[in-house]
């Protein structure tokens, strides 16, 4: 097995391991089956204990997303107006050649004009930012920041943690009261929901904090159906109530915390009555959730996810959430505490990988990708730089993801701006491009993992040659690079050196090569003695940095940009969490997946849907002043009162109107790292 070339063209059956791409918390490892060279079929891997040899509907059709027939195949250039689509094939040396000459030009005046865009299609260490980082800190180009998904919650992680690292997955199995809040883990951490479902077999509590009454929700005990933004207050109450019946480990604090007496008045502000009233719930709710939680003590475990920070004080409300397990205790033991994410427990070696250095004294700026829209249609000045000539685009999909799409849109429709797109298929984005190259999948290429819902390191292995003239994203920069005439010795690595230079010592290549996955030696219970990797190395209720840059250096209920009320135009608020079946707007375009899903549409109430004469099945506007988006309503009784949900991320082509819920959508920012707020979000919706 550890020979690294691809199976032998025969008839026998071969098995190769690889891992997961997506942008998921499970980080599955996959064990593909090839025969004559053709993948027959993706199987979960029995032998990884996170997998447990189960994949999720999405990944199990793999194969029907790698051999689709709209797959790219060779590089094209367009030949119709922007936009339009129209694309004629032409060789890779031509492609490369021209990119190169544009690029080479602008560059020549200010290399900041180009900026790279992408994010999570694939995770992999190698396909994501390797020869692709080295090729744009070479050329001196804007430098991004990718703040699209998870910023907000990771910088308020670190802030009171020290790090994102947190419990287990495994041993949510043995929690006996289970908070899954902000997160639908059916649909986007199946292999968590596992756990939850092993810890119910032993009588544990499962309680789900959630605006959507999700099908995570319908599985748990109680379901929380709070106001969306609004978590923040609920978990200061929580303390409050923590503190009024003394269910505190005052030794942990003690011990383990920094500025509990400040925190302590903080939360003595939040009776249950007022957060009652913010949240939209009930105070028994309250009341009786922080009996479950403060009697549970070290055995209680929250699972957040990034659901709940995609609002304007998302940063506050993780910052506010984090604190509660040190308070009563529960980093104690394995069974308690709070997993968001566990990246943190990684020792990537992003500077072998993606070589900064190569920037020499050269400081570009940095662009947020959550403000593309914006600033797309920026034009030069002293506080901005440079207008963005040219835009480099692999691994995302902006013109469906990003927010505010009637911007971004306007942005990607430049005549004078000059796009590449590296994609598996013609998404949105691609429809805009100058050229699209072909790029391919993960059963195509190498590459190595990290995770952050689980704490081994995967390789993957090429199962089949790439489809038609396809190459990986590493090779499209490599020879990128050399008809730049980039000649460092750093682009001519091959993608097993990058895999290799992925980590240290610590990860034992030749046992990856062989297993497919490696257990990185961490602690059961990682903060049992304290150890947070916080300036002060304790949990920090208060933050000095945070103070320092001009915050509260507390945790605090901020109120969403759009609260859905505050604008009587506007009076619903209007959340877009991921459906079960697509990955962000990966797999919209496999018919089977689509299928399933059926239409774009909303979830509504039924007091909201009579007081607007709307019937299930209509087709509404859903609209606000960024734009106006056209789908279907559903009167599931999933959505709260006041809220609507709007599945995402549709491809903006295969919807009703040719748009998608980002019409909606706004480019506000959150508290803390500079976060796009999806879910803050205020509309109306009519009859269409
Ligand atoms: N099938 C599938 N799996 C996915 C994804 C997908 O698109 N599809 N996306 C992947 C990605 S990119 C990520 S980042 C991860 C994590 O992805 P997340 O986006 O966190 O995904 P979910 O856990 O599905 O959804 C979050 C839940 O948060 C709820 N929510 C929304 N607003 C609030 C709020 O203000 N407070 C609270 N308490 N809850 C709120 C939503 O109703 C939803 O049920 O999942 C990944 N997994
Ligand atoms: N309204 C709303 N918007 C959202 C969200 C939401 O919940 N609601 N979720 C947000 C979140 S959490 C995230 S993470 C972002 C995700 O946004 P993106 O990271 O853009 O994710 P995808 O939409 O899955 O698009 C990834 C693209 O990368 C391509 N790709 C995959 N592998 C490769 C490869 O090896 N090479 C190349 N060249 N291309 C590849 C895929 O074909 C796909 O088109 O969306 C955000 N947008
Ligand atoms: S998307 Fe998530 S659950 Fe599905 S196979 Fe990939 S890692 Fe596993
Ligand atoms: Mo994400």
């Amino acid at each position: 097995m550890k020979v690294t070339t691809l199976p032998p063209l025969t008839d026998q059956r071969t098995e190769v391991l690889g891992a997961c791409p997506h942008d998921c918390p499970d980080t599955c490892s996959l064990r593909t089956t090839v025969q004559n060279g053709v993948a027959i079929q993706v199987h979960g891997n029995p032998a990884h204990p996170a997998t447990d040899g189960v994949l999720c509907t999405k990944v199990s059709r793999y194969t029907e997303r790698t051999y689709h027939p709209q797959r790219l195949l060779t590089p094209l250039r367009r030949c119709g107006p922007k936009g339009s689509g129209q694309f004629e094939a032409v060789s890779w040396d031509s492609a490369l050649r021209d990119i190169a000459a544009r690029l080479t030009a602008i560059a020549a005046r200010d290399a900041q004009a180009i900026l790279p865009y992408s994010y999570a299609g694939t995770m992999g260490l190698v396909q994501s930012e390797s020869m692709a980082a080295r090729f744009f800190h070479r050329l001196g180009a804007s430098l991004l920041e990718r703040t699209i998904c998870a910023s907000a919650g990771a910088s308020a992680l670190e802030y009171t943690l020290g790090s994102k690292r947190g419990m287990q997955v495994e041993f949510f199995a043995e929690a006996r009261l289970i908070l899954i809040w902000g997160s639908n883990s059916i649909t986007s951490n199946l292999h968590f929901w596992r756990r939850v479902q092993q810890a119910k077999r032993q009588g544990a509590k499962v309680i789900c904090i959630d605006p959507r009454r999700s099908e995570t929700a319908d599985k748990c005990q109680q379901h929380i159906a709070l106001r969306p933004g609004t978590d923040a207050a609920l978990a200061l109450a929580l303390m409050q109530q923590l503190i009024q019946h003394n269910w505190l480990d005052h030794d942990y604090i003690a011990q383990h915390t920094l500025g509990w007496d400040a925190l302590r008045a903080r939360a003595l502000e939040w009776p249950p009555e007022r957060a009652a009233a913010v949240c939209g719930i009930s105070v028994a709710e309250i009341e009786n959730l922080a009996r479950d939680y403060g009697q549970a003590g070290a055995h209680a475990a929250i699972r957040l996810n990034y659901g709940m920070q995609r609002v304007h004080g998302g940063g506050n409300a993780v910052r506010a959430i984090a604190c509660l397990p040190a308070l009563t205790g529960a980093w104690r033991q394995r069974s308690g505490g709070l997993l968001l994410s566990s990246s943190g427990a990684f020792a990537v070696r992003r500077q072998a990988l993606q070589r900064p250095d190569l920037l020499g004294t050269r400081q570009p700026r940095t662009i947020n990708m959550s403000t593309i829209g914006d600033d797309l249609l920026r034009p030069a000045s002293a506080d901005f730089g440079p207008a963005i000539e040219a835009l480099l685009v692999y691994n995302s999909n902006p013109v469906a993801i990003a927010p505010d799409s009637a911007r971004v849109v306007q942005g990607f429709a430049r005549e004078d701006l000059f796009t590449v797109v590296l994609e598996h298929f013609q998404t949105d984005s691609a429809d805009y491009a100058d050229y699209v190259l072909p790029a391919t999948t993960q059963l195509e290429h190498w590459d190595i993992h990290s995770s952050y819902g689980h704490t081994d390191v995967l390789l993957n292995r090429p199962a089949i040659a790439p489809l038609g003239q396809a190459k990986p994203n590493t090779q499209i920069f490599r020879e990128l690079a050399q008809h730049m005439g980039f000649t460092e010795a750093c682009f001519a690595d091959d993608d097993l050196q990058l895999a290799r230079s992925a980590f240290g010592p610590e990860v034992d290549f030749e046992h990856l090569l062989e297993h497919g996955f490696v257990h990185l030696p961490v602690p059961d219970a990682p903060f049992a003695q304290g150890q947070f990797a916080t300036p002060s190395g304790r949990c920090e209720f208060f933050s000095a940095a945070l103070a320092a840059s001009g915050q509260d250096g507390l945790p605090d209920y901020l109120p969403n940009h759009e609260s859905g009320s505050s604008d009587p135009r506007y009076p619903l608020a209007m959340i877009s969490p991921p459906a079960r079946n697509f990955l962000n707007s990966s797999f919209v375009n496999v018919d089977s997946l689509r299928a399933i899903e059926g239409q774009p549409l909303i979830e509504m109430h039924a007091d909201d849907a009579a007081a607007r004469q709307i019937q299930a099945g209509d087709t509404v506007r859903v609209f606000n002043q960024r734009g106006s988006y056209r789908c279907v309503v559903d009167l599931n009784q999933r959505a709260r009162p006041g809220v609507i949900n709007g599945l995402g991320v549709w491809w903006r082509k295969l919807g009703l109107d040719g748009s998608n819920v980002n019409q909606l959508t706004s480019q506000r920012l959150t508290d803390m790292g500079r976060g796009p707020t999806f879910y803050d979000c205020a509309v109306q919706v009519e009859r269409a």
